[in-house]
């Protein structure tokens, strides 16, 4: 529980609530909001609203504030969640992560960055040069996936089409040692578009090659050639080599010359290090293998050839990406790590993740985005009831049930073998001969009929907001999402014709051709069954949950207030939907289910013995927890506590209210006395 403010800031901490009700939790966001408050707890949970301006809120002086202390000792702040991370993992050797989500502009990715300049700025104070250096690498790669992973759109100026976890390596003093990446989901279809010349501060220029192999002077103005430079250096000192990073540059170039579309072989070959002749036949043929196991060459229809072409460029894009990830992976990784000399290696996880999307027209991308929430909401709630659970154990005070709603059944209807609609759709994808998305959704319709959080226009016709052969809509946790099934199948498929990933695996360009390690293969091995996109992003998630699952988990819950970027402007109706996207009433519910508070007696004693005749200045019991006691006693809410091991539990938070005010009535009062012992003058 945040230390009280004053009333006139609304509450910090939303289990403060009167009643649990949307109307009094959205007036208290907005009521914080408006004063500036842009941080709210739910119990360890922060609760964070974009404020679309500079807060004066980050600085050293906040840092030396937070720094060392517990949650409720300061205003919210996303400090304190880290600082509480950083505790867990230092003092108890916990491993913990911190689970950043929210729509887009909703604050993510800031919130990450200032999480790290956090962890950054409280480690190392004796900046021995090795520790500083890492600590350097990991700050410099946010530049760089930013550079590359990052575009505007109409929701953000600088989006993040990927969703990211990071680990960060601790030693025993605290100190970081290295750290790991691992990217999820890049939204390379809308990617590839003038946003991206933009971004990569390239001209749409048939000439660009040239210049960017020149030292990429090709940037627009002079804000972009700062922040080029800013991700040439930062490329440099993560440690990529020259013939790295204009391997990169080239690629980018590539990419751009295929989308722009310009007569451009020439280019392509001399930029790709290929023969111009291989490129002419990938973009005009491919090879295919007769029934018979014959090997033919098949030309391309004009249709067919613009297919390949634009999954080319996507597909460079995407092993790019890939690739830059894994190479910083396998420079910041942690190497020679002793655990008898260095102790436990700990951990903590920095997840920014797209959340929960609806929107007029939600695809495939939103499908996947939507099941990763279902995912992570479950582990959330399960984290949550478990943490409670365990601690109510350790102190040994009576487990009370709490009533939540297990999304199981959701996941189920999306990941669950042969039912589920990954597999409904695998096996569309999987089908010889002319499968098309409305089939597709036939088959879906079929098997999934008695679902209850399954429907389609052809099981509820009278429902006229779906079309027929058109939309199915899935009743998620956080509402209804009707989804077009047109182009499914195409986006679950992602096919790339095996010429183009022979032709780059044939580059004398090293780089390039590391890429590509699946271009060997001739086009009678290449596996029948290749994985889909899918079911890849399934499996990178349930990977996903397993590491945070057994990791401490701390939550930021990122907010947007308005479509405006307006620093002034709350949008009641767009604010009020995240709230029920991001399940945040339940998270309060089930904080208050149990006990709202709970606290260390030396801490608490600490905080409120001056309320009490017989703590202060010092209490004679036997024990902390008699003292404890005697306070409770003293303000009357016997009644409303639980007495734990090392700890006092308080079910309802109207109780500490009341000391809190107490306390607060109090202070002024003992700094006058104090100041007037000390001058001698009482
Ligand atoms: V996306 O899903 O990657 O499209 P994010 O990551 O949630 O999205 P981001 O962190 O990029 O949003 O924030 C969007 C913009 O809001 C930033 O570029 C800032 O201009 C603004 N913002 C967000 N948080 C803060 C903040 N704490 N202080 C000031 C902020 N401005
Ligand atoms: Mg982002």
């Amino acid at each position: 529980m945040a230390e009280l403010e004053g009333l006139e800031f609304g509450k910090s901490d939303f289990v403060l609530l009167d009643e649990v009700t949307m109307e009094q939790f959205m007036e208290n966001l907005k009521l914080r909001f408006e004063k500036g408050r842009i941080y709210t707890y739910i119990g360890e949970v922060v609760v964070s609203v974009n404020p679309y301006r500079q807060m004066d809120i980050y600085g050293k002086d906040n840092i030396e504030a937070y720094r060392g202390r517990e949650l409720y000792e300061n205003p919210p702040h996303l400090y304190a969640v880290s600082d509480a991370a950083y505790k867990a993992m230092k003092r108890r050797a916990k491993d913990t992560c911190i689970v950043i989500s929210g729509e887009s502009g909703a604050g993510k990715t800031e919130a990450s960055k200032y999480i790290m300049q956090y962890i950054a700025a409280i480690t190392n104070p004796s900046q021995r040069a090795e520790v500083e250096s890492v600590k350097n690498v990991l700050l410099k790669s946010n530049c760089v996936l930013e550079a590359f992973g990052n575009a505007k759109t109409n929701r953000n100026d600088n989006s993040s089409r990927f969703g990211k976890y990071m680990d960060i390596n601790f030693n025993f003093n605290g100190d970081p040692t290295g750290g790991h990446i691992n990217n999820y989901l890049l939204e390379k279809s809308q990617w590839c578009s003038d946003e991206m010349l933009q971004s990569f501060h390239l001209q749409n220029d048939p000439a660009v090659y040239v210049y960017t192999k020149e030292g990429a002077e090709t940037v627009t103005s002079n804000n972009d050639r700062s922040s080029h430079k800013a991700v040439l250096s930062a490329l440099e000192v993560i440690g990529f080599s020259k013939e790295e990073i204009t391997s990169v540059y080239q690629i980018l170039a590539t990419i751009l010359v295929n989308i722009v579309g310009q007569e451009v072989v020439n280019h392509i070959s001399e930029l790709t290090a290929t023969d111009p002749e291989s490129v002419n036949k990938s973009l005009l043929y491919r090879t295919v293998a007769t029934g018979g196991g014959e090997v033919i060459e098949k030309g391309h229809t004009e249709q067919d050839a613009c297919f390949g072409r634009d999954a080319f460029a996507k597909a460079l894009y995407e092993r790019l990406f890939g690739w830059i990830v894994s190479r910083i992976n396998s420079i910041i990784e942690v190497k020679d790590y002793d655990p008898v000399l260095h102790g436990k290696n700990t951990v903590i996880g920095v997840l920014d993740i797209y959340g929960f999307e609806i929107f007029d027209n939600n695809s495939f991308e939103q499908f996947c985005i939507n099941y990763c929430n279902e995912k992570l909401q479950q582990l959330f709630i399960e984290l949550i009831l478990r943490q409670e659970q365990d601690e109510y154990q350790r102190e040994g005070i009576t487990w009370q049930h709490i009533e939540y709603f297990n999304n199981q059944i959701i996941v189920d209807l999306v990941e669950q073998a042969h039912k589920g609609i990954i597999s409904i759709l695998d096996e569309a994808c999987l089908t010889v001969g002319k499968v098309t998305d409305t089939v597709c959704l036939d088959s879906m319709d079929t098997k999934l009929a008695q679902h209850p959080h399954y429907t389609s226009r052809k099981l509820s016709p009278t429902d006229k907001s779906m079309d027929f052969q058109k939309h199915f809509r899935i009743r998620h946790y956080a509402g209804d999402v009707t989804y077009s099934v047109e182009g499914f199948l195409d986006k679950n498929k992602d096919l790339l014709f095996q010429d183009f990933k022979r032709l780059m695996y044939n580059s004398a360009n090293p780089v390039l051709k590391e890429m590509w390690p699946d271009g060997h293969l001739s086009i009678t091995e290449v596996t029948k069954r290749p994985l889909t996109a899918a079911t890849l992003f399934k499996n990178s998630i349930v990977a996903l949950v397993d590491k945070l699952a057994c990791k401490e988990p701390y939550y930021v819950r990122c907010i947007k207030p308005n479509e405006m970027k307006s620093p002034v402007l709350f949008d009641d109706a767009r604010c009020q939907h995240q709230v029920a996207y991001l399940g945040l009433l339940e998270n309060v519910r089930v904080r208050r289910a149990g006990f709202a508070y709970r606290q260390l007696y030396a801490r608490f004693l600490q905080r409120y013995k001056m309320t009490c005749e017989y703590t202060w200045p010092n209490h004679l019991m036997a024990s902390d927890r008699e003292a404890v006691e005697a306070i409770v006693i003293q303000h009357g809410f016997q009644d409303d506590v639980a007495y734990g091991q090392t700890k006092l539990f308080v079910r309802t938070p109207r109780s500490l209210f009341t000391l809190e005010q107490e306390r607060n009535h109090l202070i002024p009062i003992l700094v006058t006395f104090l100041q007037k012992v000390w001058r001698g003058t009482l």
